[in-house]
């Protein structure tokens, strides 16, 4: 262990010295967050070895067979994260209504949205898989939280942070200053800062999409996709094609690397695959916080407001300049566009 190295709670708590606004509230509910973590984590490294692998039988409300850690990660997450006395309600991917917080415990005034186990379906397959997390302050007076309490614009988000389980898990979040990567050490059961301040590059060479949807893309992203394969040194092109259809390790490559991640609305899933307040926003924030940037194709995905809980969107999400691009070419108005027209020849 380097001399030195910082534990989550200590990084956390120099934060709050630094920041005189911080509740420690808020700094005990992101430490419970580190806990259940930890918790989900020793069964999904081992996820091999113990019965806790394959199907529970039931399928969520999106109509995705549920699996038995998906399970074990919302419960955990409810029954720890409720127990602070911090929330005032819950949102998860996996319960179609908002979560109270258990019976008996204190209501707070935070509110907490998740998605449990993120890309749960390459369980069987020992690819990385993830928590995400998005923390918002209550809107109502009183009482238990409500749905108006969950359906916020990511703008108003306090924290926002994710935990990629592997063979090296970590877990990397944002207050609104920074993005910090922490990486747990087993041997003293704590995350240690292994990287802080994490930067994303302003362009990247990596694009990442399921491209067996390509038939069903908006022509614009159509375009953009050909358009990143096209030989041109100087722009860098072609881009590396990364896809390994777990959002939270695409994702955590391209913000160390620079790139973008692509999903657009496709023919099963018009408006999109993934959802506003438990994936998008989260990793919007985390990746402008970084020096990205996260669009929905016309707004600032932090800008959305959803309208129900599960809500899915196009997202387009990473390097600021990749982004940038995938939009003009969405909304028409790429400089290659008007280039191809005049050489009278389609991008590709
Ligand atoms: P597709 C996993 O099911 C997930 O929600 C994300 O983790 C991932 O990025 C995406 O769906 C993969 O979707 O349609 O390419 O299999």
């Amino acid at each position: 262990m380097p001399h030195g190295a910082l534990t989550l709670s200590q990084f956390i708590l120099r934060q709050e010295y630094t920041h005189p606004e911080a509740s420690g509230e808020f700094t005990s509910l992101l430490m419970e967050v580190a806990l259940a973590a930890k918790m989900i984590n020793r069964l999904v490294v081992r996820a091999g070895l113990v019965d806790i692998l394959g199907l529970t039988g039931d399928e969520n409300i999106h109509g995705e067979q549920v699996q038995r850690l998906d399970v074990f990660a919302h419960d955990t997450l409810h029954r720890i994260l409720g127990s602070t006395g911090q929330l005032a309600v819950l949102a998860s991917e996996e319960d179609e209504g908002i979560v109270a917080v258990p019976q008996g415990e204190r209501v707070g005034k935070y509110v907490v949205n998740f998605d449990p186990l993120d890309g749960s379906s390459n369980l069987d397959a020992n690819v990385n898989v993830g928590t995400i997390f998005s923390i918002l302050p209550r809107i109502t007076r009183k009482g238990s939280g409500t749905l108006e309490d969950c359906l916020q614009p990511g703008y108003r988000q306090l924290a926002a942070g994710y935990v990629m389980y592997g063979s090296s898990t970590m877990l990397v979040y944002t207050t609104g200053d920074g993005v910090h990567g922490f990486t747990f050490e087993p041997s003293i059961g704590e995350f240690m800062l292994s990287h802080p301040d994490i930067r994303t590059p302003q362009r990247g060479h990596i694009y990442s999409a399921n491209e067996g949807n390509y038939q069903s893309w908006p022509e614009g992203i159509k375009r953009y996709v050909d358009w990143l394969k096209m030989e041109d040194a100087p722009s860098g092109r072609p881009y590396s094609g990364r896809y390994i259809g777990s959002l939270v390790a695409d994702f955590h490559r391209n913000l160390l690397y620079g790139g973008i991640f692509i999903y657009p609305g496709t023919g099963k899933n018009p408006r999109g695959k993934l959802r506003v307040l438990y994936e998008g926003a989260p990793l919007a924030f985390i990746a402008e916080q970084a020096g990205g940037a996260a669009s929905d194709g016309q707004r600032r995905l932090m800008d959305i407001t959803p309208g129900s809980l599960h809500e899915r969107t196009p997202l387009y999400l990473g390097s600021a300049d990749d982004v940038r691009e995938c939009v003009e070419f969405i909304n028409n108005r790429h400089p290659a566009i008007a280039a191809e027209r005049r050489a009278g020849s389609r991008t590709a």
